[in-house]
């Protein structure tokens, strides 16, 4: 059967779309953690603390908001009603007990509801819960180090790649880790204080020498998350950043086998490259 041509055309045009929308969500679906031009809220969540954070953000949000309207309102009915020439004669009235009592016991209540889920979310990221497994990040100037204690004692340097994008975040060696797993970090300084953050995570713990920080976070998405040294650590402070790879179960154990390998005798390797930079 012969089709017209615009009955084909519009075949074409239908199957664009389609293969539009499925290029759309296959981008989608490899979750990306970094921050994105003109961001102005907090980077996509990928950990259960991250959307505690993310909760209690928007709460604050709500209460200021609310805070602030009503000081604004309090502030215009003064202006407007108070003022010398709609109140020539002002009241001589200097207490009322009501008034006093309320805006003292208005404020304790308001500090009491943020502190219990501003403690409640500090305990659920420093109380680390059992642990499938452990990566020791150690900062160093300018480039993280991570061994893997539980997985075959290897460890890694992860250097900036100058022409890697995105830019200033792509590494030579990311940190991979399995999805949906707790993954427990420890963080410790070599030289001096770095800090080890990924936004997506909801993590960011100083890493300082002679002394082990721990932290943890459990990814819920595969893909790539970036971060940075959020400790200003010296002259490439803002060229040490931080990438983990977050994978299937399969795809960590395969990955765990080649590192085994690959990272058995590199250790000389990472330093020269740290020496000659690349930057
Ligand atoms: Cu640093």
């Amino acid at each position: 059967m012969n089709m017209s041509r615009g009955k084909i055309g519009r075949r074409l045009l239908g199957l664009a779309i389609i293969g539009a929308a499925l290029a759309v969500g296959g981008y989608a679906y490899a979750e990306v953690g970094q921050p994105s031009p003109w961001e102005y809220g907090l980077q996509p969540s990928a950990s259960p603390v991250m959307d505690d954070i993310e909760w209690f953000h928007g709460f604050l949000l709500w209460i200021i908001t609310a805070i602030t309207l009503f000081v604004m309102a309090l502030l215009i009915i003064v202006m407007v009603k108070f003022n010398s020439k709609s109140n020539p004669v002002p009241s001589k009235t200097t207490h009322n007990t009501l008034i006093e009592v309320v805006w003292t016991i208005v404020p304790v209540m308001v500090l009491v509801g943020i502190a219990i889920p501003s403690f409640r979310l500090l305990f659920e990221q420093v109380d680390v819960p059992k642990a499938d497994l452990t990566i020791k990040a150690t900062g160093k100037q300018w480039y993280w180090s991570y061994s893997y204690p539980d997985n075959g004692k290897f460890e890694f340097d992860s250097l900036m790649v100058a022409d890697k994008q995105p830019r200033l975040l792509g590494v030579d060696n990311e940190m991979v880790v399995p999805v949906n797993k707790i993954v427990r970090v420890q963080t410790t300084g070599a030289d001096v204080i770095h800090a080890f953050t990924v936004p997506a995570f909801g993590i960011k713990i100083d890493a300082i020498p002679g002394r082990l920080n721990e932290t943890w976070f459990k990814a819920t998405k595969t893909g790539m998350f970036y971060g940075q040294c959020s400790e200003l650590c010296g002259k490439d402070h803002a060229f040490m950043p931080i990438a983990v790879r977050v994978v299937s179960d399969q795809e960590f154990a395969a990955w765990v086998e080649t590192a085994k390998k690959k990272f058995a005798s590199s250790r000389t390797n990472s330093y020269a490259l740290a020496e000659t930079g690349v930057h």
